[in-house]
């Protein structure tokens, strides 16, 4: 037993001793630390590396494998804007008032405070963007070093609209598009590149290779379109997949109990042609998963590549790289497709942190996407901001135990909710008639029961309420 502590004691110890040394990690004499900043949008914890069996992502498995994955991180809103203003800016979004609805953008919405980009920018890093980071077309110019870069010129659209990028290669889909609807899906026969993520894959690349005859430090943002809607990836992709083979959700129906107000998102019906019609049948579900699955693994090819290319050009000794995704996503559990509301397969969201000469952990503790600015602050010796409203997660690098945090909020619309660690609770509206749901993910991770109104919840349905309120009055 003394033995056993004591080799704990040393482990703790020495992580942290590797921990400080790739933190004031040196080249050519001063302190040089890079951030590869990787977004995939849409993205929900189903891979190789969260124990999914069914999908294939070998790239992004080694890259946990190697880094810290935290197996429950929380977006803190189930929609890409608000959820990449909020992350980028270390704000929470507060309804009515801040990062809410389509557009916000940080220095919209936060006039004044720096976003982690423009923080670091501020701080000597050199910054870019390519691809979907802000979810805006102007993005946040203030943040970049250079024009935020995109992989086709859409100038005067909003980066919302999908469907005007020619986003379909197949002469086929082309005919189905109606105006801003397309088809929800694609398989060509095409090269990675064809498709605007190989783009922005060899984009990146190729600012890889400038930055790394740099003596500046760099942030570089890549951020990936799909698996966001429509589902369409090279054939290769889709060929990964025997489409019968592919399980289903088994939990097709409303959850038990649920409010009205619960709803799931209608993105797949109103913004795409239902060229096949909407069934409600296996078929739709196998195919909607199909399409998924193969645009996840299309993105975990080009993140591959993006790791390969670090390691090729020597900065894989000097770049943390930052992996999540924006929120989560329903592939038919519920009979829900996307996000929109505040059902843990909305808000649960992938997150991998790879420091160079840090090994790799697994992390259980519920951390939120407003806590990584404070990281990355921390991570690169910078000050936190005074407007930071997260928590640095760096002390659980080197003691995953170790509590970070007892709840974390999550906000769609007019609704709330907070998760601990064995529940998630949401309200629409704050009095006390409001409408609310309750799920123990002790004995319910698929949420299938709300036990809101159960007598026996009630001491923690009022307990969870608590804990709503305390964040209310910070609004
Ligand atoms: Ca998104």
């Amino acid at each position: 037993m003394k033995s056993n502590l004591l080799a704990n004691r040393l482990f703790v110890t020495l992580g942290t001793w590797m921990l400080a040394l790739s933190l004031s990690y040196s080249k050519e004499g001063s302190s040089h630390l890079n951030i590869l900043f990787i977004a995939v949008d849409d993205l929900r914890p189903e891979l190789g590396c969260y124990g999914a069996k069914q999908i294939q992502t070998p790239h992004i498995d080694e890259l946990a494998s190697s880094g810290t994955l935290f197996l429950n991180a929380y977006s803190n809103a189930a929609i890409c804007g608000s959820s990449r203003a909020s992350l980028l800016t270390g704000m929470r979004p507060i309804p009515g008032k801040r990062f809410m609805g389509y557009n916000c953008r940080s220095d919209y919405d936060a006039p004044g405070v720096p976003s982690l980009p423009e923080y670091l920018k501020q701080a000597g890093y050199y910054t870019i963007s390519n691809g979907k980071m802000m979810h805006v077309q102007e993005d946040s110019p203030r943040a970049w070093t250079e024009p935020a870069w995109r992989s086709n010129d859409n100038s005067g659209a909003g980066l919302h609209h999908y469907n005007i990028y020619q986003d379909w290669v197949n002469p086929e889909s082309a005919v189905l598009v109606e105006g801003r609807k397309g088809p929800f899906y694609e398989s060509a026969d095409v090269p990675d590149n064809a498709y605007h993520d190989g783009q922005v894959c060899e984009k990146t690349i190729a600012d890889l290779k400038v930055l790394a005859e740099s003596k500046e430090p760099f942030f570089l943002a890549c951020g990936f379109w799909r698996p966001h809607l429509p589902f369409n990836a090279p054939k290769k992709y889709w060929d990964l997949y025997n489409r019968e083979d592919i399980a289903l959700a088994d939990n097709r129906f409303r959850p038990k109990g649920a409010p009205k107000n619960l709803g799931g998102s209608g993105e797949i019906y109103s913004q795409y042609s239902a060229n096949q019609g909407w069934p409600d049948d296996e078929g739709f579900h196998r195919l909607a998963r199909h399409g998924y699955y193969a645009c996840v693994s299309y993105i975990d090819a080009q993140v591959g590549k993006l790791l390969n290319c670090l390691e090729d050009l020597g900065l894989k000794k000097n770049t943390i790289v930052i992996l999540w995704g924006d929120h989560g996503f329903h592939l038919g559990e519920h009979n829900f497709w996307g996000k929109h509301n505040t059902m843990n397969h909305s808000i649960h969201s992938p997150l991998i942190i790879q420091i160079p000469g840090h090994e790799g952990r697994r992390v259980e503790q519920t951390v939120e996407f407003v806590d990584i600015y404070p990281t990355v602050c921390e991570m690169l010796g910078l000050a936190i901001p005074e407007h930071c409203e997260g928590k640095s997660m760096l002390p659980i690098f080197n003691d995953p135990s170790r509590l970070h945090k007892e709840a974390v909020y999550i906000i769609e619309g007019n609704a709330l909710s907070v998760k601990t660690k064995d529940y998630l609770y949401t309200e629409w509206g704050s009095g006390n008639e409001a409408p609310r749901m309750l799920y123990n993910h002790l004995i319910d991770p698929q949420e299938n029961f709300n036990v809101s109104e159960l007598p026996e919840y009630e001491k923690i349905a009022k307990y969870m309420h608590t804990l709503l309120q305390k964040i209310r009055h910070t609004f």
